[in-house]
């Protein structure tokens, strides 16, 4: 296993439509394994292939993380069928669009197929978190991030925000 480098926005490979897995095959158990390991290192709950620059249909989540306990989902090529008309807002973080917290609201409930690991079709229905997070990390394979949903304003404030950031990185 390895870790892999997060992108940082603006990077424009956060942009990219990422395209379809064919086979789950060992080069993407590979990635699958690199994303896991990646996203516990960045303490994130979520991880999709887009943020470390990879244009594939993979997704890695874990949002009950307990001292000691990991619980990693999989989803390769997920696809939502269904959403409810009802919103929930949930407070969304970004491991590529550090140190910025805004409420989004998105559909509450959601019903998705996806493959797991062994490649096997699933179905699945969620609330809460983990189909605000899987919404999120669905949005980073189409190439959104969840800045994209904030007001023009809130937007552009995270963008400036993100940009000095990174200015400052560059002269310490
Ligand atoms: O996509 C990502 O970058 C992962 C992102 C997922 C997410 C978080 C919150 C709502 C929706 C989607 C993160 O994991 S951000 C980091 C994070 O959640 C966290 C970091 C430190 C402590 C607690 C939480
Ligand atoms: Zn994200």
């Amino acid at each position: 296993m390895a870790l892999r480098t997060i992108l940082v926005a603006p990077d424009p490979r956060l942009k990219q439509v990422a395209h379809d897995v064919a086979k789950v095959d060992g080069e993407i158990r590979r990635l699958i394994d690199d994303m896991i390991e990646t996203m516990y290192e960045a303490k994130g709950i979520g991880l999709a292939a887009v943020q470390i620059g990879v244009a594939k249909r993979v997704i890695v989540m874990d949002i009950e993380q307990k001292e000691g306990e990991r619980n990693p989902r999989v989803f390769v090529n997920p696809k939502l069928l269904w959403v409810s008309e009802e919103l929930a807002t949930f407070e969304e973080g970004c491991l590529s669009v550090p140190d910025i917290w805004e409420e989004v609201a998105r559909p509450a409930r959601i019903r998705a197929e996806y493959q797991g690991r062994d490649g096997k079709k699933q179905t699945l229905e969620a609330d809460g978190l983990l189909a605000d997070c899987l919404q999120h990390e669905i949005d980073h394979l189409d190439g959104v991030l969840f800045i994209d949903h904030l007001s023009r304003l809130k937007r552009s404030i995270a963008l400036r925000k993100l940009a000095k950031a990174k200015k400052l990185k560059e002269t310490a």
